[in-house]
């Protein structure tokens, strides 16, 4: 935290500036965050700085064809740098499995429903994907949901629709241009639109994007006082589901231009399961895996002969960007051995020429 850092006069307060994106959804995921840091932290102030990021201002190209990473976060860890603020709050979905030097992710929070959902035009508010009529347009800017509905549902077309969420539900309910969009249900949530969703996608039919549904606060990896601030902010479910999620989109260096999917879950005997997939564009090719890793210690000395899950023969310097959470870092580590591991399985299947080919195929259709 800067108190003053600027120059700025905040009288004898230190105030706790957060940078977020000026959407709707955005503004609402800053101030679920800001909330939360208010009840653990009363005696603070906050101030959200909004800006725009490439993202919010190019809304006429699919998002996989301005083909930056960082596209929504750049312009806020460039404003956190330069110390015009101290955190910033970001979908965690949109933030690159490598963060920039300096900057480090100091809490995850508790994780939404991480799945997609399906919202039908009123004139279809009846029906399911299964039931529209063939042909039938579904608007998403997503090669991951196109590739796996492809392949289920050959009948529908899939369209490029762009825009903050409330322009696409504007889009979708003013226009016939499309039957249906599929959202993620944590922003359709979030913006209070829960009952308009028909249907929500299982991982037999479409698997979620990495880290979808969790908030990441950003903060300087050399701000001491901010990343213990934001320490009772990290949700650990969360946080070990999304490092091994993380850790299997670093290692098939996947990103918003190929189509990489995951589900993941943590029973109760503290069992970490990851499902990971890649698909060519058209769905046509799949490679799916699953693996699981115990993420308590003792479990994994007493009952195993052999560790299920090689380490990695280099600890992770860190956790895609995660802080080591205080004595969590075994499991931390266990997380993203997992994630790694099923990458390599992946890779040795042979993902890398189907993702390479998605990344072509992606950058010469326009
Ligand atoms: C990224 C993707 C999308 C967003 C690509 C993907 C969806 C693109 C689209 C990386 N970021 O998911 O395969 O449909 O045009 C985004 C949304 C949220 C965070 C909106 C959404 C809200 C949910 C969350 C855009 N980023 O996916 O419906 O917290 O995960």
């Amino acid at each position: 935290m800067s108190d003053n850092a600027n120059g700025k006069d905040n009288g004898s307060e230190s105030v706790l500036r957060i940078g977020s994106r000026d959407s709707e959804l955005a503004m609402k995921q800053t101030n679920m965050v800001k909330d939360a840091l208010q009840k653990k932290h009363p005696h603070l102030k906050f101030e959200i700085v909004t800006m725009k990021t490439k993202g919010d201002k190019i809304l006429d190209v699919a998002l996989s064809k301005i083909g930056s990473k960082s596209l929504f976060t750049k312009e806020l860890e460039v404003a956190l740098e330069d110390n015009l603020v101290d955190i910033v709050v970001h979908s965690l979905k949109d933030l690159p499995t490598t963060l920039p030097e300096g900057m480090v992710i100091g809490a995850v929070t508790e994780r939404e429903d991480p799945r997609d959902a399906v919202i039908m035009h009123p004139k279809y508010s009846e029906c399911k994907l299964a039931t529209l009529p063939k042909g039938s347009v579904i608007g998403t800017s997503s090669l991951r949901r196109g590739a796996q509905l492809k392949r289920k549902f050959p009948d529908l077309t899939f369209q490029s629709v762009r825009g903050n969420l409330n322009t696409r539900l504007r889009k979708l309910d003013e226009a016939d241009d499309y039957a249906a969009l599929v959202l993620a249900v944590a922003g359709v949530v979030r913006m209070g639109w829960k009952e308009r969703i028909s249907e929500y996608l299982e991982d037999d039919v479409c698997m979620y994007a990495v880290g979808q549904g969790a908030l990441a606060v950003e903060c300087r990896e050399g701000d001491a006082a901010t990343v213990e601030l934001l320490s009772p902010l990290c949700h650990l479910d969360t946080t070990l589901r999304t490092i091994a999620e993380r850790a299997f989109m670093r290692t098939l260096e996947g990103g918003c231009s190929a189509p990489v999917a995951v589900h993941s879950k943590i029973t109760e005997d503290g069992e970490l399961h990851l499902k990971g997939g890649v698909w060519s564009l058209d769905g046509k090719e799949e490679l799916v895996d699953t693996k699981s890793t115990s993420t308590t210690a003792d479990d994994d000395e007493q009952d195993s002969t052999e560790p299920r899950v090689k380490r990695p023969k280099t600890p992770p310097e860190n956790f895609c960007g995660l802080v080591p959470l205080r004595a969590c870092e075994y499991s931390m580590s266990q997380a993203y051995s997992l994630g790694l591991t099923l990458a390599e399985n992946l890779l040795e299947k042979g993902a890398r020429k189907i993702l390479s080919d998605a990344k072509a195929g992606n950058a010469a259709v326009s």
